[in-house]
């Protein structure tokens, strides 16, 4: 028996917080969906969900990735950044030629690097902005409500809605929204990350104690301004000065250990390649030197931090 495409399930690549809260979510609205793992020795997990006194569980199967039992229409990997090309490949061969693929992984780059390894498959890239941590290995605390931003990739599909699956993915209640500008929404969201992220991480700090201490304040300002300088040359817009972005990010966020420096506690790599490297990276290409992104890169660096 053929499946609809509406009824195929969905998988999902990485069982971190983010991979978690979108199986929770798509079970609950009875939507079928697998977990990959790698090495999986069960054939079935738990998930459970936390949003402070709502409390659910379900159970997700769990595919081994290197199954060849299974063929995947519908795909959405929320793994790290430098784990998504790798994890990608080595599913590719379950993927059909018209796979939807969704990817929410922070910073850039490594969107790009899938989508030139599957140049047939339609890609949708999205930011996540919603605040979710694992207590233990499937178990997720939702702990603060905020948006996905997703938008497909390829320009010839910018649809102003999404197609197909991706509209039964936009349509889960987690605040999503379609952009046909995904990349200007990625590269505003590094451009934030770029001036906070690093700098959480070099000085051990929480996310508003960066515009508590002057001297560290005025790095935040001068990281700001070298990437302004970037985007406004690859004229890609941002909704506005990146310093009063990054101000109100701080502020609202004031409370919280940044991704980077929870990876530099976890004793985890860091994403900062994927987002100051990201930026040094465009820069170099156009003959421009980033001083105040290339000696918080190396500084981290010369720390132990990558
Ligand atoms: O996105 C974040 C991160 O930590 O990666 C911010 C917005 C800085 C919140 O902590």
């Amino acid at each position: 028996m053929t499946q609809s495409p509406n009824n195929q399930p969905w998988y999902i690549l990485g069982a971190g917080a983010i991979g978690c809260l979108l199986a929770s979510q798509l079970v609950k609205q009875q939507l079928p969906v697998n977990l990959i793992i790698k090495r999986a020795h069960t054939l079935s997990q738990t998930i459970h969900y936390q949003q402070t006194d709502l409390h659910f569980s379900c159970n997700v199967p769990i595919v081994d990735h290197c199954t060849r039992h299974h063929t995947i229409t519908k795909l959405i990997v929320t793994t790290k950044a430098y784990d998504a090309l790798p994890a990608v490949q080595s599913i590719a061969h379950l993927l059909t030629a018209d796979a939807q693929i969704i990817l929410l992984q922070n910073g850039l780059g490594s969107q790009q690097a899938i989508a030139n390894t599957l140049p047939d498959q339609q890609i949708a890239v999205g930011s996540v902005t919603h605040g979710c941590f694992l207590t233990k290995p499937f178990q997720v605390v939702h702990a603060g409500l905020g948006q996905i931003i997703l938008g497909e990739l390829s320009p010839q599909l910018n649809n102003a809605k999404p197609s197909s699956q991706f509209q039964q993915f936009a349509q889960l209640p987690l605040d999503i929204h379609w952009t046909t500008t995904p990349l200007a929404t990625l590269w505003e969201k590094v451009a934030i990350n770029s001036a906070i992220n690093g700098l959480t991480a070099l000085y051990q700090c929480k996310n508003g104690e960066l515009w508590q201490n002057q001297g560290v304040r005025q790095r935040v300002i001068a990281l700001c301004l070298e990437t302004e300088a970037i985007l406004k040359k690859l004229q890609i817009p941002l909704s506005d000065q990146l310093a009063t972005l990054v101000k109100r990010v701080i502020l609202q966020t004031a409370d919280n250990y940044s991704s980077t420096l929870q990876d530099v506690k976890a004793g985890k790599a860091t994403e900062l390649s994927y987002i100051n490297g990201y930026i040094i990276d465009k820069a170099q290409i156009m003959g421009i030197d980033l001083p105040h992104h290339q000696w918080l890169v190396r500084t981290l660096k010369e720390k132990g931090y990558s």
